[in-house]
């Protein structure tokens, strides 16, 4: 029998994400908190009306993300999505995994539709140039996530690598523009999630995802990112999301570089439209 103890991770599992870099916690949130997680965000694209610096449609492009893009950062606009990003059940396997308190700075949500494209291979503290330490994400399943519908893949062992200078990514598969190519020996695992399962992993490690290969399989996920409280500074873009666990708006220096997660190609790239 597996017994969770106070950290929130069965015996062991601590040491495999010393070696991995990265642990997926299984049912740490019920079917009924998933569905309502989905069921807010389906009703944002069924009122199809941008949110002005959050959520911009295009929906005259002939690629689908034209009218299913990323939602980014909800947590600004909707106190649901901000229990979610301070969830005490994340707070709690965080800290065990950091070592220490964090801090909240990003919420994402992913509608990734049949057909939609994925995000190439890259590392998340490349964008948020979390120091002195490295950021780390929590990257929850709304639906069921697997290689067929680009469900999630990591490279176990990269989070020890420095971060990289991406190479351009392909437009046609990729939403991002950043590609780091997974290095010899660290291949990587194609995850299969359920609804509620939530992945843990560093900012080095390197992780992507492929087109979403399915007819009828939406992948929708919701994903936070935080920064070990120790940390001194993050990439300007973030300074004005970030909350502690009490709800309390917190600061950082701002360090140089660094964006949202994931440089977006044109939608216009992707359906052709130059
Ligand atoms: O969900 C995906 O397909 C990619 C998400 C991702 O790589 C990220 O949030 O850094």
């Amino acid at each position: 029998m597996t017994t969770t103890s106070t950290t929130g991770l069965a015996p062991g599992e601590l040491a495999t994400w010393h070696r991995d870099g990265f642990h997926v916690e299984r049912g740490l949130f019920a079917a009924g908190e998933i569905d309502a997680v989905r069921e807010r965000f389906d009703a944002l694209a069924a009122r199809g009306e941008s949110i002005p610096g959050h959520w911009t449609l295009d929906p005259d492009a002939d690629d689908l993300l034209g009218r299913y893009p990323r939602v980014m950062q909800p947590h600004d606009v909707d106190p649901a999505s901000l229990s979610l990003l301070l969830e005490p059940r994340l707070q709690r396997i965080l800290t065990t995994l950091m070592g220490e308190d964090v801090v909240a700075c990003q919420s994402m949500y992913y509608f990734k539709p049949p057909g939609a494209r994925g995000q190439a291979f890259h590392q998340d503290n490349y964008y948020l140039r979390v120091e002195p330490l490295t950021c780390v994400a929590a990257w929850i399943a709304v639906d069921r996530s697997h290689p067929d519908n680009g469900g999630l893949q990591v490279c176990p062992g990269t989070h020890t690598m420095a971060v990289d200078c991406p190479e351009e990514a392909d437009p046609t598969t990729s939403i991002a523009r950043e590609y780091v190519a997974p290095p010899p020996g660290h291949d990587p695992v194609k995850l299969e999630l359920e609804p509620g399962d939530v992945l843990f992993f560093t900012g080095s490690v390197v992780h992507g995802s492929n087109p979403n290969l399915t007819d009828d399989e939406w992948r929708r996920s919701f994903i936070c990112h935080y920064l070990p409280a120790s940390a001194t500074h993050i990439a300007q873009y973030y300074l004005p999301h970030m909350y502690d666990f009490a709800g309390n708006r917190v600061a950082r220096e701002a360090a140089v570089g660094g964006g949202p997660c994931g440089t977006e190609h044109d939608v216009a790239m992707a359906d052709g439209r130059h």
